[in-house]
């Protein structure tokens, strides 16, 4: 823990500070444009109001997807690794200007990535990308928003490689130290971070980006596609491990109490580097040209994947429990009253982690192969990553900005109470939302489209109606916005408040069981690094190798979808017989 105690972030580390800081308003604009959009929306599909053309939606869709899952996750992500890695190892990053370089590039990436979609909606920008935030192919966009990713991707690869560097250097001053808990998080998350975005860099720059330049006429669908979900799976908990950090360093400080064990959290994060890579597969169930013998080696992955997610509920469970009982709770469950509910912070990350269990029984559902059939690609999916990375990540994420921005800009939080209601609000909300989108998955309902009511097709629920379901849904969303709005308001008025007398100090959790306790091997990242290596090679050379074996490494001859996102059925068909005669 930082030797400065009882000083804020920003008197530790006045330059990091600013980084950070920018990181996170980065964070909050992709915030604010993408949760409008969800609304917009949700509304549309639910046909309670309508203001977009139906021909726009995956416009819309791809902004809303691509600055919340990865803008808005991925900017907060590397502000909350430079406080862990800087306030952890006590020492600051070993080039500011480094530092600045790989945000700046992050912000440019977003911006191309930005413009290129909206050049659908707007006429006078030459742009196009309506191919959501999974851009594989057939789906083709303009050079500019690969050139796009490729920046943001580099900037994050920087920063990661930042974080190292700031350890090395620590390491030859500390040279018989533990790496300390936080930076250790930071390290085995942005390893597999740089394992699993050599997929997407592959299938940009050797496929996508020469196919959107002319410079090749085709690409093999099936290989971009795998491609994308050998990194696809793995950026969930790219973006769920800062929140897995918050709740494992913070949650239990908030508690009362201490983290029950640092041994079981670092296997933890071990496991995460193991297995997060060779599991994509899972997305992969029905489509057809991957033999079901590696499915099932994706699923079994899957299956163990599950264990590093159940040692976190236990370990965090009992440190909040822990707390409660250093606070006074007693009894079986009694306890659960101890805890501080009025701390928004705490009670944001609470109810993300109590989100995320029910996320992790979706979660779970998906992963069986056979039952992956009856929900796969309908609205049950969109249920389920709203409850992950729509709140788990999100919510902890804002809970988080609570106690981070007045760490990082010296002023204290200007309402504690908007706070609280802004959580809550949050968190009925998404039960609203994700619960019948989870429902409405079960019979059928189509994800990723604005008419999901086909013609001459009626849905049938097995409790409660269609109209019911949707009026859940677009009630859920206005109040996500509600919160949305909430603490957007609570952060701006944050910036300008001049109170800074009660500012808590910068710490993070002590442990019950310490690093002492933990087996120095858990340490040894080039180890597990390279057994994740071995286990993406045994998960992914096969179903590689024989899929460019039967489509082609650059496929047989198929040519991009554009902008044509047809709603006339006829034209439609027509528009498929062009490039699929
Ligand atoms: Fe998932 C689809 C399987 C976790 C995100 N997932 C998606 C998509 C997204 C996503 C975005 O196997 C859609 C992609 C697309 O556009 O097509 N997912 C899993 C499994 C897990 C899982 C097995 N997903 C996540 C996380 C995400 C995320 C995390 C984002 C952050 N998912 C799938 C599958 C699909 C899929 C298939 C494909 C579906 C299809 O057909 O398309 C597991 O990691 C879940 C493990 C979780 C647990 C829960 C442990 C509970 C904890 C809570 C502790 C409680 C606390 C609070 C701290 C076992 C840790 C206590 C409070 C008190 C008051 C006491
Ligand atoms: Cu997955």
């Amino acid at each position: 823990m930082s030797s400065t105690a009882g000083q804020t972030y920003l008197d530790q580390f006045p330059a990091e500070a600013k980084v950070i800081k920018a990181a996170f308003w980065s964070s909050f604009m992709a915030l604010a444009i993408g949760g409008l959009l969800g609304l917009v929306q949700a509304l549309h599909r639910t046909d309670v109001l309508r203001f977009i053309d139906s021909a726009d939606y995956y416009t819309v869709l791809t902004a809303h997807g691509v600055l919340l899952a990865i803008t808005f996750t991925i900017f907060f992500l590397v502000g909350i690794f430079t406080w862990a890695v800087t306030t952890s190892l006590d020492r600051g990053v070993v080039d500011i200007r480094f530092t600045w370089a790989w945000y700046i590039m992050m912000v440019v990436g977003t911006i191309l990535v930005g413009v290129s979609i909206l050049g659908g909606v707007v006429d006078a920008i030459p742009t196009y990308a309506d191919v959501l935030f999974t851009f594989y192919a057939p789906l083709q966009a303009h050079p500019a928003f690969y050139v796009g990713l490729v920046l943001f991707v580099v900037g994050s690869w920087l920063a990661g490689a930042d974080w190292f560097r700031t350890w090395w250097a620590w390491r030859k001053e500390n040279p018989d130290e533990r790496i300390p808990l936080p930076t250790f998080m930071a390290l085995t998350t942005t390893l597999f971070w740089y394992l699993c975005t050599l997929g997407v860099a592959l299938s940009i720059l050797v496929f996508l980006l020469p196919w959107s330049l002319g410079i090749v006429d085709s690409v093999n669908p099936l290989l971009t596609r795998t491609l994308f979900w050998y990194f696809g799976h793995a950026v969930v908990y790219f973006w769920l491990m800062p929140a897995y950090m918050m709740w494992y360093i913070m949650l239990p400080k908030l508690s009362g109490g201490k983290l029950f064990s640092d041994p079981l959290a670092r296997v933890v994060f071990v496991l995460f580097l193991l297995l997060s890579t060779p599991v994509g597969i899972h997305h992969q169930y029905l489509d057809p040209g991957i033999a079901e013998g590696y499915k099932f080696i994706a699923m079994t992955n899957t299956m163990f994947l599950l264990l590093p997610s159940l040692l976190t509920a236990f370990t965090v469970v009992a440190s909040m429990e822990h707390g409660a009982r250093q606070r006074g709770g007693t009894g079986y469950l009694g306890w659960l009253k101890a805890l501080p509910w009025r701390d928004p912070v705490f009670t944001g990350m609470a109810l993300a982690g109590l989100m995320f269990a029910a996320a992790g029984f979706s979660g779970m559902i998906n992963a069986g192969m056979n039952i992956n059939y009856l929900v796969h690609n309908t609205w049950w999916v969109v249920g389920h990553f709203h409850l992950t990375v729509g709140t788990a990540v999100a919510l902890t994420f804002m809970a988080a900005a609570y106690w981070f921005i007045p760490q990082v800009t010296g002023k204290e939080l200007w309402s504690r109470r908007l706070a609280l209601g802004q959580v809550l609000v949050w968190f009925v909300g998404m039960t609203f939302m994700s619960n019948a989108m989870h429902r409405s998955g079960l019979f059928g309902m189509p994800r990723r489209t604005a008419e999901p009511q086909y013609q001459g097709f009626d849905f049938e629920p097995a409790v409660g109606t269609v109209g019911e379901i949707n009026a859940q849904v677009a009630l859920g969303a206005v109040l996500l916005t509600v919160a949305l709005a909430m603490f957007l308001l609570n952060m701006v008025m944050t910036s300008f408040n001049d109170d800074s007398d009660s500012l808590p100090a910068n710490t993070y959790a002590g442990t019950l069981s310490g690093p002492e306790d933990s087996p120095a091997v858990l340490d040894n990242l080039k180890l597990w690094t390279a057994i994740a290596v071995v286990l993406v090679i045994v998960g992914y050379t096969l179903p590689l190798a024989s899929i460019v074996d039967s489509g082609g490494l650059f496929g047989p001859d198929i040519g991009g979808f554009q902008l044509a996102i047809e709603t006339d059925p006829a034209l439609v068909l027509e528009s498929v017989r062009e490039v699929m005669p």
